[in-house]
């Protein structure tokens, strides 16, 4: 084919799931910019236009160069009036205004303060900005009751505000996988979410557990969960029971969004010794402080991580392992995908096919990629 300019146009297919995206890409600031607006819309619970700020950035990010001139955008998909104004912006000013006004705005700012509590979402952390609460110790000082959760996550805030890295992930792997097959010999743990696409840090992690015979899972997590306690490896748990099986009587219908598997969210306390002893040398907090120890006040040896634990049966498990790993908008238009393109619904449970009216099944994460008529994307692809 003719090229017809000097400006050859990108392309990039509609949905997020039919790109490779990696870790690594050409439009970072631009990306990074809209990412920013994204998190914005979504701390202001307008999912909506996260979501089109979310799809703006993740084709960007599946670009084969670094956009130079908004003509190169000419007929790329997702690209709404709002995100091209602030790719324009970027281009020829070098940041955009938007961005750099929200960063700095105290509602942005008390949005990530409050929303950085575990268990405090979107609408809580508006009601409390509402009656003038920006910061922790204006919580503190307002009286608010807080649930479990928000107790914990105000207790370990500066250690659940740090990035986990792969080296705790794997050493929370290693005491996941020995609290598992001590509960239930045969039992399979696999990471999942960012750290199985290949993130060197992350905000959590997360884990599925399956047995190779179905229905040896049944049960399970409480007893995992006790096996921590015992441990002493748990800071906070909350388990949360099976519940597809029930909500699956009746006549087939479609599986929803929100997955129904037995699940626990928690707080790890790890022992730092495992991961820090190489970066962080006993008296290495006296070099060059004029022999004053300079360690943060509450100094201890170990730290909370927040981890997610998930029990798949078997027959699910492709399903689980898919839903699990993320990106969450990749998740989001695998399912679009097979809603409008498809007619299917895809879950984290099941696919289930609308003309046929029935369920397809899968054991591998390529095979629900092949009954969507989609080409495989390894998790390390799926960074949109
Ligand atoms: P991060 O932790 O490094 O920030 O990134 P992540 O691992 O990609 O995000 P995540 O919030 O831990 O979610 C991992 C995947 O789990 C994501 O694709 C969505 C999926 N997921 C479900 N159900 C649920 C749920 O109820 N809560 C959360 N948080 N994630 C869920 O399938
Ligand atoms: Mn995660
Ligand atoms: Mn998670």
């Amino acid at each position: 084919l003719q090229v017809r300019s000097e400006v050859v146009a990108f392309s990039v297919p509609s949905y997020a799931c039919q790109r490779r995206i990696a870790l690594d890409h050409h439009n970072t600031v631009l990306a990074d910019a809209l990412s920013l607006l994204a998190e914005n819309a979504e701390l202001s619970d307008e999912d909506g236009r996260g979501v089109a700020f979310r799809r703006a950035a993740a084709v960007l990010k599946a670009l084969p160069r670094q956009v130079t001139s908004m003509a190169q955008l000419k007929g790329l998909p997702c690209l709404g009036g709002h995100s091209l104004r602030v790719i324009k912006d970027v281009l020829d000013n070098g940041a955009s205004d938007e961005v750099e006004s929200t960063k700095r705005s105290e509602r942005y700012k008390a949005l990530k303060v409050l929303t950085g509590i575990f268990g405090v979402g979107a609408k809580t952390a508006a009601r409390w900005i509402s009656e003038g609460i920006h910061t922790l110790q204006q919580l503190q000082a307002s009286g608010h009751t807080l649930n479990r959760a928000q107790q914990a996550g105000l207790e370990h805030y500066d250690d659940l505000n740090q990035p986990v890295t792969k080296a705790e992930a794997d050493a929370i792997g290693e005491i996941v996988e020995k609290a598992v097959v001590s509960v239930l010999p045969g039992a399979q743990v696999t990471l999942t979410g960012g750290f199985r696409r290949g993130k060197l840090a992350g905000h959590d992690v997360d884990f599925l557990i399956t047995h190779p015979e179905e229905g040896r899972e049944e049960g399970l997590m409480p007893k995992v969960v006790s096996w921590l306690v015992k441990q002493g490896f748990l800071l906070y748990q909350k388990t949360t029971r099976n519940s597809y099986l029930e909500s699956k009587d009746g006549p087939a219908q479609p599986p929803s969004n929100i997955d129904r598997f037995e699940r626990c969210f928690s707080i790890f306390k790890l022992e730092k010794q495992a991961t820090k002893q190489a970066e962080m040398p006993e008296d290495s907090c006296s070099f060059g402080t004029g022999g004053l120890c300079r360690r943060p006040a509450g100094h201890k040896p170990w730290r909370a991580v927040r981890v997610d634990l998930v029990v798949s049966p078997v027959s699910q498990f492709a399903f689980a392992l898919l839903g699990w790993t993320g990106s969450k908008l990749f998740e989001r238009e695998l399912r679009r995908w097979a809603g409008y393109e498809k007619a299917m619904s895809l879950s984290s449970h099941a696919l289930y096919d609308n003309n046929q009216g029935r369920y397809l099944r899968a054991a591998s994460e390529e095979e629900i990629f092949a009954h969507l008529g989609l080409e495989y994307i390894p998790p390390s692809e799926r960074n949109a």
